[in-house]
Protein backbone atom coordinates (compact mmCIF):
# COMPACT_ATOMS: atom_id res chain seq x y z
CA UNK A 1 0.00 0.00 0.00
CA UNK A 2 1.51 3.32 -1.34
CA UNK A 3 0.25 6.59 -2.01
CA UNK A 4 0.25 8.68 -5.20
CA UNK A 5 2.40 11.55 -3.12
CA UNK A 6 4.13 12.76 -0.13
CA UNK A 7 2.66 12.44 3.52
CA UNK A 8 3.94 16.02 4.94
CA UNK A 9 5.19 16.07 8.37
CA UNK A 10 3.56 19.75 9.22
CA UNK A 11 6.56 20.84 11.65
CA UNK A 12 10.30 22.75 11.38
CA UNK A 13 10.95 21.32 14.57
CA UNK A 14 13.89 19.00 13.82
CA UNK A 15 13.37 16.81 17.01
CA UNK A 16 10.15 15.81 16.01
CA UNK A 17 11.17 15.39 12.14
CA UNK A 18 14.08 13.05 12.70
CA UNK A 19 11.77 11.33 15.38
CA UNK A 20 9.06 11.08 13.15
CA UNK A 21 11.46 9.49 9.92
CA UNK A 22 12.40 7.04 12.02
CA UNK A 23 8.91 6.14 13.31
CA UNK A 24 7.83 5.94 10.08
CA UNK A 25 10.91 4.51 8.07
CA UNK A 26 9.32 0.85 7.07
CA UNK A 27 6.67 2.15 5.43
CA UNK A 28 6.41 2.79 1.49
CA UNK A 29 5.96 6.04 1.24
CA UNK A 30 7.99 9.41 0.57
CA UNK A 31 7.93 11.79 3.32
CA UNK A 32 8.32 15.39 3.34
CA UNK A 33 8.31 18.01 5.65
CA UNK A 34 7.40 21.48 5.94
CA UNK A 35 11.61 22.47 5.80
CA UNK A 36 11.21 20.94 2.06
CA UNK A 37 9.01 23.67 1.40
CA UNK A 38 11.08 27.04 1.58
CA UNK A 39 8.78 30.01 3.51
CA UNK A 40 5.10 29.27 4.09
CA UNK A 41 2.28 31.25 6.39
CA UNK A 42 1.88 30.28 9.40
CA UNK A 43 -0.40 28.42 11.40
CA UNK A 44 -2.03 30.12 14.18
CA UNK A 45 -1.83 27.64 17.70
CA UNK A 46 -4.42 29.31 19.58
CA UNK A 47 -6.54 25.92 20.81
CA UNK A 48 -7.75 25.08 24.13
CA UNK A 49 -6.45 21.31 23.83
CA UNK A 50 -3.16 19.53 21.69
CA UNK A 51 -6.02 17.47 19.71
CA UNK A 52 -7.53 21.71 18.23
CA UNK A 53 -4.06 22.46 17.72
CA UNK A 54 -2.87 19.28 16.02
CA UNK A 55 -5.99 19.31 13.96
CA UNK A 56 -5.59 22.92 12.91
CA UNK A 57 -1.92 22.24 11.68
CA UNK A 58 -2.31 19.23 10.18
CA UNK A 59 -5.35 20.80 7.97
CA UNK A 60 -3.53 23.58 7.58
CA UNK A 61 -0.61 21.96 5.97
CA UNK A 62 -2.92 19.94 3.98
CA UNK A 63 -4.93 23.01 2.70
CA UNK A 64 -1.86 24.85 1.32
CA UNK A 65 0.66 22.39 0.24
CA UNK A 66 -2.46 19.88 -1.69
CA UNK A 67 -1.46 17.11 0.19
CA UNK A 68 -1.74 14.88 2.82
CA UNK A 69 -0.60 15.61 6.70
CA UNK A 70 0.68 14.51 9.69
CA UNK A 71 0.67 17.04 12.81
CA UNK A 72 2.08 16.28 16.45
CA UNK A 73 0.76 18.54 19.14
CA UNK A 74 2.70 17.72 22.13
CA UNK A 75 3.65 19.59 25.56
CA UNK A 76 4.89 18.66 29.19
CA UNK A 77 2.04 18.75 31.59
CA UNK A 78 3.09 19.35 35.54
CA UNK A 79 1.13 18.23 38.28
CA UNK A 80 2.10 20.94 40.56
CA UNK A 81 1.95 23.51 38.19
CA UNK A 82 -1.39 22.88 36.99
CA UNK A 83 -0.64 21.55 34.19
CA UNK A 84 1.62 23.78 32.99
CA UNK A 85 3.38 24.43 30.57
CA UNK A 86 0.65 22.18 28.57
CA UNK A 87 -0.13 23.70 25.53
CA UNK A 88 2.11 26.61 26.15
CA UNK A 89 5.02 24.24 26.08
CA UNK A 90 6.78 25.74 23.20
CA UNK A 91 6.93 29.17 24.25
CA UNK A 92 6.28 28.83 28.16
CA UNK A 93 9.53 31.45 28.43
CA UNK A 94 8.27 33.78 25.67
CA UNK A 95 7.57 33.68 22.52
CA UNK A 96 11.11 33.45 21.03
CA UNK A 97 11.89 31.41 23.95
CA UNK A 98 14.47 28.48 23.21
CA UNK A 99 14.10 25.01 24.99
CA UNK A 100 17.12 26.26 27.16
CA UNK A 101 15.25 29.07 28.19
CA UNK A 102 11.76 26.94 28.83
CA UNK A 103 13.82 24.33 31.09
CA UNK A 104 15.59 27.29 33.01
CA UNK A 105 12.11 28.44 33.72
CA UNK A 106 10.86 25.38 34.10
CA UNK A 107 13.26 24.27 36.61
CA UNK A 108 13.12 28.12 38.64
CA UNK A 109 9.11 27.26 38.86
CA UNK A 110 9.80 23.52 40.33
CA UNK A 111 12.30 24.80 43.23
CA UNK A 112 11.43 23.28 46.34
CA UNK A 113 8.35 21.62 45.12
CA UNK A 114 8.37 17.81 46.10
CA UNK A 115 5.67 16.59 43.61
CA UNK A 116 7.03 16.56 40.77
CA UNK A 117 5.41 14.20 38.46
CA UNK A 118 4.19 15.22 34.97
CA UNK A 119 3.43 13.91 31.57
CA UNK A 120 3.95 14.45 28.57
CA UNK A 121 0.91 14.39 25.95
CA UNK A 122 0.63 13.90 21.86
CA UNK A 123 -1.85 14.37 20.01
CA UNK A 124 -0.94 13.54 16.16
CA UNK A 125 -3.34 14.28 13.62
CA UNK A 126 -3.41 13.19 9.96
CA UNK A 127 -5.78 15.23 7.69
CA UNK A 128 -6.36 15.95 4.04
CA UNK A 129 -7.44 19.47 2.82
CA UNK A 130 -11.49 19.30 3.77
CA UNK A 131 -13.35 17.03 5.82
CA UNK A 132 -12.41 14.81 9.29
CA UNK A 133 -8.93 14.01 10.49
CA UNK A 134 -8.01 10.90 12.13
CA UNK A 135 -6.49 11.41 15.52
CA UNK A 136 -3.99 9.27 17.98
CA UNK A 137 -3.19 10.17 21.41
CA UNK A 138 -0.31 9.14 24.08
CA UNK A 139 0.75 10.19 26.82
CA UNK A 140 4.38 9.51 29.25
CA UNK A 141 4.98 9.78 32.92
CA UNK A 142 7.69 10.76 34.45
CA UNK A 143 9.25 13.30 37.13
CA UNK A 144 10.85 16.29 36.75
CA UNK A 145 14.34 16.80 37.25
CA UNK A 146 16.58 18.91 39.67
CA UNK A 147 18.64 19.67 36.77
CA UNK A 148 18.95 19.25 33.25
CA UNK A 149 21.12 16.10 31.85
CA UNK A 150 22.15 14.69 29.02
CA UNK A 151 22.65 15.97 25.39
CA UNK A 152 19.61 13.99 23.08
CA UNK A 153 16.56 14.62 21.94
CA UNK A 154 14.73 18.35 22.29
CA UNK A 155 12.91 20.32 24.17
CA UNK A 156 12.37 19.77 27.78
CA UNK A 157 14.19 15.99 27.44
CA UNK A 158 16.97 17.16 29.63
CA UNK A 159 14.75 17.66 32.40
CA UNK A 160 12.15 14.55 32.37
CA UNK A 161 13.33 12.10 33.80
CA UNK A 162 12.16 8.70 33.30
CA UNK A 163 11.89 6.54 36.76
CA UNK A 164 11.58 2.95 34.62
CA UNK A 165 14.89 3.24 32.45
CA UNK A 166 16.22 5.69 35.84
CA UNK A 167 17.53 8.36 32.81
CA UNK A 168 16.12 11.64 31.25
CA UNK A 169 14.86 11.50 27.90
CA UNK A 170 18.10 13.19 26.64
CA UNK A 171 20.39 10.84 27.87
CA UNK A 172 18.36 7.96 25.70
CA UNK A 173 19.21 7.12 22.35
CA UNK A 174 16.48 8.02 19.36
CA UNK A 175 15.65 4.19 19.47
CA UNK A 176 15.29 4.28 23.21
CA UNK A 177 13.29 7.47 23.42
CA UNK A 178 10.87 5.85 20.65
CA UNK A 179 9.87 3.19 22.59
CA UNK A 180 8.83 4.27 25.17
CA UNK A 181 7.58 8.34 24.62
CA UNK A 182 4.65 9.84 24.33
CA UNK A 183 5.25 10.74 20.59
CA UNK A 184 6.69 6.91 19.96
CA UNK A 185 3.40 4.86 22.06
CA UNK A 186 0.70 7.29 19.77
CA UNK A 187 2.83 6.11 16.51
CA UNK A 188 2.59 2.89 17.81
CA UNK A 189 -1.08 3.33 17.53
CA UNK A 190 -0.88 4.69 14.29
CA UNK A 191 1.50 2.14 13.02
CA UNK A 192 -0.70 -0.68 13.92
CA UNK A 193 -3.35 0.71 11.86
CA UNK A 194 -0.79 2.81 9.20
CA UNK A 195 -2.25 0.01 6.01
CA UNK A 196 -6.13 1.32 6.76
CA UNK A 197 -4.96 4.89 6.79
CA UNK A 198 -3.32 4.68 3.91
CA UNK A 199 -6.50 3.41 2.63
CA UNK A 200 -8.54 6.09 4.01
CA UNK A 201 -6.25 8.93 2.39
CA UNK A 202 -6.23 7.71 -0.56
CA UNK A 203 -10.22 7.30 -0.72
CA UNK A 204 -10.54 10.96 0.97
CA UNK A 205 -8.11 12.11 -1.85
CA UNK A 206 -9.72 10.66 -4.76
CA UNK A 207 -13.10 11.92 -3.77
CA UNK A 208 -11.42 15.35 -3.25
CA UNK A 209 -9.38 16.50 -5.92
CA UNK A 210 -7.42 19.32 -5.66
P1 LIG B 1 5.37 22.43 15.58
O1 LIG B 1 4.22 23.20 16.16
O2 LIG B 1 5.89 23.00 14.31
O3 LIG B 1 5.10 20.97 15.45
P2 LIG B 1 6.66 23.05 18.07
O4 LIG B 1 8.05 22.82 18.59
O5 LIG B 1 6.11 24.44 18.15
O6 LIG B 1 6.63 22.51 16.58
P3 LIG B 1 4.44 22.16 19.71
O7 LIG B 1 3.67 23.39 19.42
O8 LIG B 1 3.75 20.84 19.64
O9 LIG B 1 5.72 22.02 18.77
O10 LIG B 1 5.10 22.34 21.12
C1 LIG B 1 5.60 21.24 21.76
C2 LIG B 1 6.68 21.64 22.72
O11 LIG B 1 6.63 20.65 23.77
C3 LIG B 1 8.03 21.52 22.06
O12 LIG B 1 8.51 22.74 21.62
C4 LIG B 1 8.88 20.93 23.18
O13 LIG B 1 9.38 21.97 23.95
C5 LIG B 1 7.89 20.13 24.00
N1 LIG B 1 7.94 18.72 23.60
C6 LIG B 1 7.06 18.01 22.84
N2 LIG B 1 7.48 16.75 22.67
C7 LIG B 1 8.65 16.66 23.30
C8 LIG B 1 9.60 15.64 23.47
O14 LIG B 1 9.45 14.44 22.91
N3 LIG B 1 10.69 15.90 24.20
C9 LIG B 1 10.88 17.10 24.76
N4 LIG B 1 10.06 18.14 24.64
C10 LIG B 1 8.95 17.92 23.91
Amino acid sequence: MTLDRPLVIATRNQGKISEFRELLKDFDIEIKSLEDFGPLPEVEEDGQTFEDNAVKKARFAARILGMPALADDSGLVVKALGGLPGVHSARYAGDSADDLANNRKLLEAMRGVKDREASFVCVIAIAVPRGPALIYEATCNGIIAEEMKGSGGFGYDPVFYYPPLGKTFAEMSREEKNRVSHRGKAMAELKKEFDKVLIWLRQRLEEEPF
